[in-house]
Formats: structure tokens, sequence, C-alpha cells
């Protein structure tokens, strides 16, 4: 099943960052999501799966299409014995990212057998990202220099040569003069820790940790690449209203303050994971128009069968002259 699906949310990713990259720049991040929703809305249907979305744009009251509990894929409208799939999307992860042209902007899809991705609600998250070298070797509660200096040790150098991503945010203040203190570097990115955990587990990506706090939907997506990936994530809920307690408490949720580690926030057997470059990225290149075509970037990993693919497609227009370039 793995294979064969997770070719076909390639498909799903690459057309809604082709969407989405026809706005890069335009300033309207609004218009940039619209465009990457309804692409990645209309291509799922063709996809052979009997899905649910799991996280999505919102609940069904508030977004009008991939919102939590629609229905997905080709059983909708053929009662075939397609699997069951529960879906996680970020239809365009960093909308201001494509707005703006600033890089690692990403269309992204997570798929898993039914319950293998947490439900987790629209709350923020606080994060620890890192790569396989460094599986073990942080605890989300232990000071900030003592999990450096676990990640020094693991990857064999010293704590001044670590570049850390954290999103520039005033309630990261705290934490940015810890790890200055610490004595390590730091990239301060606008947008897109998703982009940045995913970097994290890949070596010579130049990124050895995301620290802070997220969104939690972007939480369980990072998750599902990190399995595939050998990476680990320890993450918590940032729950403070009442009314967030309340929500969690209806979803099941009965420890908020509950730790949760890459295996318990995607504890599915059958993860697929796809994303591609909107704009330029760490790891992935962005969209590119070319008059006679569209080049895209994409990764797509599958859990079960261990296949990390990065794959380079050309969409050609339809044309008897339309030429291919080496690279
Ligand atoms: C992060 C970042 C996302 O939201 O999760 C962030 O990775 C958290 O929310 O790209 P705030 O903007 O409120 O800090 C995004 O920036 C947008 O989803």
């Amino acid at each position: 099943m793995e294979d064969k699906l997770g070719l076909e949310f390639l498909r799903v990713v690459e057309q809604a960052a082709i969407a989405s990259a026809h706005t890069m720049g335009l300033g309207n991040g609004h218009k940039a999501d619209d465009m990457a929703v309804q692409a990645m809305r209309r291509e799922m249907d063709t996809v052979g799966m009997d899905g649910t979305i799991v996280i999505g744009e919102g609940e069904r009251d508030k977004a009008p299409m991939l919102y939590i509990g629609e229905k997905v894929g080709m059983a909708v409208k053929h009662k075939d014995n397609y699997p069951k799939v529960d879906i996680a999307v970020d239809p365009l992860e960093g909308t201001n990212l494509c707005a703006t042209g600033e890089p690692n902007a990403i269309t992204v899809l997570a798929a898993s057998e039914a319950g293998g991705l947490l439900h987790a609600p629209d709350l923020y998250m606080e994060k620890i990202v890192v790569g396989p070298t460094c599986r073990g070797a942080v605890e989300l509660d232990a000071p900030v220099k003592d999990n450096l200096k676990a990640i020094a040790r693991r990857l064999d150098r010293l704590v001044e040569d670590l570049v850390v991503i954290v999103l520039d945010r005033p309630r990261h203040e705290k934490l940015i003069a810890e790890i200055r203190t610490a004595g390590a570097r730091i990239r301060l990115i606008s947008d897109g820790d998703l982009s940045a955990g995913i970097a994290s587990a890949v070596l010579g990506s130049g990124v050895h940790a995301v620290m802070g706090t997220g969104g939690a939907p972007e939480g369980v997506l990072t998750a599902a690449a990190l399995k595939c990936l050998n990476g680990e994530i320890t993450a918590r809920l940032v729950v403070s209203t009442p009314e967030q307690h309340e929500r969690l408490a209806k979803m099941g949720v009965t420890d908020a303050k509950r730790i949760y580690k890459t295996d318990e926030l995607a504890p599915g057997k059958k993860i697929i994971f796809a994303c591609t470059g909107v704009t330029e990225g760490n790891l992935l290149r962005g969209v590119r128009f070319f008059g006679e075509g569209v080049r895209t970037h994409s990764l797509v990993l599958t859990h079960d069968d261990r296949q990390v693919r990065f794959i380079d497609s050309v969409h050609l227009n339809k044309r008897p002259d339309a030429k291919v370039r080496f690279i």
C-alpha cells in the first residue's frame, strides 16, 4: 500500500506546490494558502483510498475544505474496497514565506493507517527536534545548555559548532538568550519550523536541532517525517486557558502536561510523508516555471519499506517541442 500511495501523494503535494508557487511574492498569504488548499483537495480525490482528514485546515464549520473529519479519496464517489487512511495536511507550510518569496515554504501531507497520527488540536507545542545521531540525547525539561552539550557530544563537535533553528518570536527571548550563553549558533526563522525539523534529521543540511514553541499540527507532521528518517521530536502541548483544557478533555487527552515522543505523535506502522518545495529551501528546490513546463522537487518517505525518495519531476506542457534539461 505504502509504495503505491506514496507516489500518489506525491502528485497531491506537487500540484499544491505548483498552484501556490504562482502567488510567490505577491504579498498575499491568504491567496497562496487558498491555491494550495484547492489544488490539494482536487488532487486528493484521484487517490485510491478511503481517506479521512485528521489534521487539516480547521474544524468543519471554520474551513470549507480539508477540514477535520472530511472524507477524501476515490472512496467518496466509488464504493470500492479502498484502504482506510488517516491524513494530516499542511497544504502550505509557511504561507508568509511564499507571500514574501522567502526560503523553505513547502506543501505537506502525511498519512497512515487509521489511528496512526495523533489528532493534535490547533494549539502551540513546545518542541525539540534532532536527527538520528542525537536520538535519546535530549530532554524537553533539561536545561538548554545540557541539551546542547549532549547534541554536541553525539555529533562529535563543540557546542560552538552547532546550528539551532528557532522561530523568531518574542516568546523565545529566554530560549535564544540561553542558546547564546551556551555558545551555539542560531538561525532565526520567521516561519516554518516543520521544514527546519525535517532538515535537522538529514546529515549535511547544516541544521543540528530545532527548539522552541510552534504549532501542534506541525509537530505531528514533523513526527511523521522524523519517524521515517530515524530522527526524534520530543514535545508537549501548551495549554493555558480553561477552554483549551476543556477542548483537550473532550478529545480524550487527560494529561495536558504529557511529553510526547516521535512514536506517540505518529504511532502508525505505515506512515507516508510527502512534501514539495514551493520556494527555494535547505533540502528542496522551489517550483521553477520554464515556459515549456514546470519543475518540482519533493521528498517522499515511506516508513514500512524504509524508502527515502528525493524526487525531481518535470511536468511538461502539452507541446510537441517541449524540452527537458539535465538538472
Ligand atoms: C510555526 C511555524 C508555522 O506557525 O508552527 C508557527 O512553523 C507557530 O505559530 O510556519 P505563530 O506564528 O503564532 O508563532 C507558522 O508560522 C504558520 O503556520
